[in-house]
């Protein structure tokens, strides 16, 4: 499972403040604390409080990549703070995201060809996101269509079916995690499936527990990788566990710690 760690994001006090003062330390010592933790990919966003959020993105991707050496998900709603992010990659990046709209789509599209990058598609379009399992297999098919027919290969999209708040909208998680198995079916070999993991706890009280739970069912119906805090032990021995169980990895006595060492 790959763990794309959530924490280089401007929703974070931290992080906003240290990109408002160029500080490369704070930064630089999230991305390597996240990638010891087990993230085998970092998430980069500047946040939405930004002031010139290009050049905010830039100096984010440069600052992360003089301290780990992991591939980034540039994240970003707006397509030239992504671009901006794909340019001074290193290494293949994941871009983050696009949505089903046709304009938006076309373009991401074009830029993943362009920086042979992956493709992270959210199955909501200009109407919002979906309620039903249906509608967002509608918008997952398009987009993966839409990547696939400009030659992008499976392997490099990732569709992810928009986790939500349980505290605002309970019931649609069930509805969440069946589209996860849903999504797996849309072509022979699949697309990759991938969520914003916090999500579903923000608000709550007991956060860590929901997220732990969460990720265990969410494997269970297919999840493929999370944007997540590797830092969060507990989570982290959940997910191990959760790929144990469904036989992922041979079982020793010591898994948790054998499998730190493998992956
Ligand atoms: N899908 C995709 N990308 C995403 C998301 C998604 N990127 C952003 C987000 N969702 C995933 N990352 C986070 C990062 C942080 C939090 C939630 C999701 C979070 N932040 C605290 C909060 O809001 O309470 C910030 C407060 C703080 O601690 O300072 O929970 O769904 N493709």
């Amino acid at each position: 499972m790959l763990i794309i760690g959530e924490r280089i994001n401007g929703m974070f006090k931290a992080v906003r403040k240290a990109i408002e003062t160029k500080d490369k330390k704070i930064i630089q010592d999230i991305a390597k604390n996240q990638v010891a933790a087990g993230a085998r990919m970092l998430d980069v966003n500047v946040g939405p409080a930004a002031a010139d959020d290009v050049a905010a993105m830039q100096w984010l991707v440069e600052t992360v990549q003089e301290a780990v050496d992991v591939p980034l998900a540039i994240d970003s709603a707006k397509p030239p703070v992504i671009k901006a992010g794909l340019k001074v990659c290193k290494r293949k990046p994941l871009i983050n995201s696009t949505t089903g709209e046709a304009e938006k789509l076309n373009l991401l599209v074009g830029l993943a060809k362009e920086y042979n990058a992956g493709l992270l598609g959210l199955t909501m379009d200009e109407k919002g996101i979906p309620n039903s399992i249906q509608a967002r297999m509608e918008i997952g098919l398009r987009i993966l269509a839409c990547a696939m027919e400009a030659g992008l290969a499976t392997d490099d999209i990732y569709l992810d079916p928009v986790f939500l708040p349980v505290k605002f909208g309970q019931a649609q998680i069930p509805i969440i995690l069946q589209t996860i198995r849903e999504l797996k079916t849309l072509s022979d070999p699949p697309p990759k499936t991938v969520c914003g993991l916090s999500n579903t706890s923000q608000g709550c009280l007991d956060r860590p527990m929901i997220n732990r739970t969460i990720l265990v069912m969410a494997i269970a119906w297919g999840l493929d990788s999370a944007i997540a805090d590797p830092l969060d032990k507990d989570l982290m021995d959940a997910m191990i566990s959760a790929e144990l169980l469904l036989n992922k990895f041979i079982y020793c006595d010591s898994y948790l710690t054998a499998y730190r060492k493998a992956f």
